[in-house]
């Protein structure tokens, strides 16, 4: 079984009956799914919250009862993946296009547990390049400064060479940063950008993360 799969279905083990549980994105959160899935078939009652379209697909067809963010009071549980995981345990999230929708449902959960292989791992965020959301209208402007900031920022891409739509109708600006030493005063900038909807920047976001080692489980608390 790959460390992907196997941190999936060990953080699966943490829904407990009767839990609205958030159900993340990516190929981690997707083992996940379904271990969830084969629990449901079994008898557990949950109600799930996704984010992301992928996500409500893969849940719809598992027959998982799912409500969106806003038909719960709140969310007992959020299981998702992360892209990078550094040394205070903050993350970068979206690489797989969901920030926005992972970083809402998880803002009205109880408790994240972030699934990675020990890849994500790292000492400084930056490596993998920083996804921010942002508003078409204006996308340029901001392509412009973060140019002048030395950000190296690219328009994500879907297959077809246009621009990658997210969820939420908006774009994604990937920021090739190499370093990101501050990323608490990164964030506050970002949020302060006309424009930006979104940034992968997950600071104090998290309870537990799982890592998958070829050694075994560790499970951070
Ligand atoms: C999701 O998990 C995304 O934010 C992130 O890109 C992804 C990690 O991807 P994977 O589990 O496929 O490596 O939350």
């Amino acid at each position: 079984m790959n460390l992907k799969q196997q941190v999936g279905e060990k953080a699966a083990e943490y829904v407990k009956e009767g839990m609205v549980v958030g159900l993340g994105t990516g190929s981690t959160a997707y083992y996940m799914v379904e271990a969830l899935g084969k629990r449901v078939k079994e008898g557990l009652t949950i109600t799930g919250v996704t984010t992301s379209t992928q996500t409500k697909e893969q849940a719809e067809k598992l027959g998982i009862p799912l409500k969106t963010i806003d038909e719960v009071e709140t969310v007992d549980l959020t299981i998702d993946g992360a892209d990078e995981i550094d040394a205070n345990y903050q993350g970068v999230k979206g690489g797989g296009g969901a920030l926005l929708f992972e970083k809402i449902v998880a803002d009205y959960s109880k408790k994240v547990i972030w699934i990675v292989d020990e890849s994500k791992m790292v000492k400084t965020l930056g490596a993998f390049p920083l996804p921010v959301e942002v508003m078409p209208y204006g996308s340029q402007q901001l392509v412009r400064i973060f140019e002048g900031k030395g950000f190296y920022p690219t328009m994500r891409k879907n297959e077809d060479g246009e621009n990658y739509l997210t969820d939420g109708g908006h774009y994604i600006i990937d920021l090739h940063m190499t370093k990101i030493e501050d990323p608490q005063s990164l964030a506050e900038w970002l949020d302060g950008l006309t424009g930006v909807m979104e940034h992968g920047l997950f600071l104090n976001r998290v309870n537990t993360i799982i890592v998958g080692h070829e050694s075994g489980l560790e499970i951070i608390e």
